[in-house]
């Protein structure tokens, strides 16, 4: 009999299917994680376990669950999986590509407008009582229009970007790990090494997954290169960036300002020097949650897991590094 392992409350359609073909032990909360002892014992007899980020798969995961097929996460990102140890083991990790590319661009559009154009301070003064009268320079932001907007990062979420900044009039540039010639003149982007990213763009949008290679990309360094009114937004992964340069750079206007919707410690610390900054917008990594693709997503997983149960290629399986 096969088992599937559900670490987040699911809605009912999702798990019914999965009862069709499995036992299912799924954890009941939607907002909170299961337990990592409670998982560790769930696993012991599963063949399958649909996660999220909150779960680290690591050698004690592994190593508690030698029943295990398929390992279906929620998410594009999988750097809380350990995958060449998974795949060494045997194991099918999938994860959620194409699904969730629009709705994150969307958001993160969304929070590169709402930073640029100081949405979140001039709505809380208006909820405080402080507004008297209409001012020249009342929350006076920052234009999209002819601005230069670096994306780093040219996935597929970076793609998406790049083609909504197209309706904007503003002249684009990317940096990635390999370049997209064939791309560049559908999206209009221009291949920059990343210092010339960093010095010419007043938009800095970071997409990036977490990786060796990217980690701590965002560092005093940096933010030093950058111009003192750049606007700095991360949908991609928080380690990517050295908050503590992050923080220095706002509070010494080496910056101007920043929108996050990913942090390295998630959820963030209510003490993190961020969260009083201003000119700092922080969302709780919600870059897939419309109701449409979150439930695409959760299928995605369920019809990964029912193929690998039915001895079929999952949809979307991730690959060792
Ligand atoms: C998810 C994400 O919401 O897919 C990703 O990599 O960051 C988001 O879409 C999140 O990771 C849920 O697990």
């Amino acid at each position: 009999m096969e088992k599937v392992v559900i670490t987040r409350k699911i809605p009912q359609q999702f798990v019914a299917q999965l009862e069709s073909v499995a036992q299912v032990e799924m954890w009941d909360e939607s907002l909170v994680p299961m337990p990592r002892d409670q998982f560790l014992e769930a696993i012991q007899d599963a063949t399958a376990c649909f996660i999220t980020l909150s779960e680290t798969i690591d050698e004690e995961v592994i190593t508690a669950a030698p029943h295990l097929k398929i390992i279906a996460n929620m998410a594009v990102g999988y750097d809380n999986i350990d995958i060449n140890l998974v795949n060494q083991n045997g194991i099918i990790a999938t994860n959620t590509p194409g699904v969730l590319t629009e709705t994150t661009a969307e958001l993160g559009f969304t929070l590169m407008l709402t930073v640029a154009r100081r949405i979140v301070e001039a709505e809380k003064y208006v909820q405080n009582g402080e507004w008297q009268s209409w001012g020249p320079y009342l929350f006076a932001g920052k234009d999209l229009n002819n601005a230069n907007v670096g994306i780093y990062g040219m996935g597929e979420i970076g793609k998406a970007f790049a083609r909504r900044l197209k309706g904007f009039n503003t002249n684009i540039m990317y940096h990635n790990r390999t370049r997209h010639k064939d791309d560049e003149e559908a999206l209009g982007a221009l291949y920059v090494p990343f210092d010339t990213l960093l010095q010419q763009s007043d938009f800095v949008i970071c997409t990036a997954p977490l990786t060796d290679d990217t980690k701590d990309k965002f560092n005093a360094q940096a933010f030093e290169k950058m111009k003192k009114d750049a606007i700095f937004i991360n949908i991609g992964r928080g380690a990517v960036v050295d908050e503590q340069a992050l923080v220095h750079a706002l509070q010494n206007e080496q910056i101007a300002a920043c929108g996050l919707d990913v942090l390295r410690e998630e959820p963030i610390d209510m003490s993190h020097p961020l969260l009083a900054l201003p000119n700092a917008v922080i969302v709780p990594h919600i870059g897939s949650a419309s109701v449409m693709t979150r439930n695409r997503m959760i299928q995605l997983c369920v019809d990964n897991i029912s193929r690998v149960f039915n001895q079929e290629q999952p949809k979307t399986p991730i690959m060792s590094n």
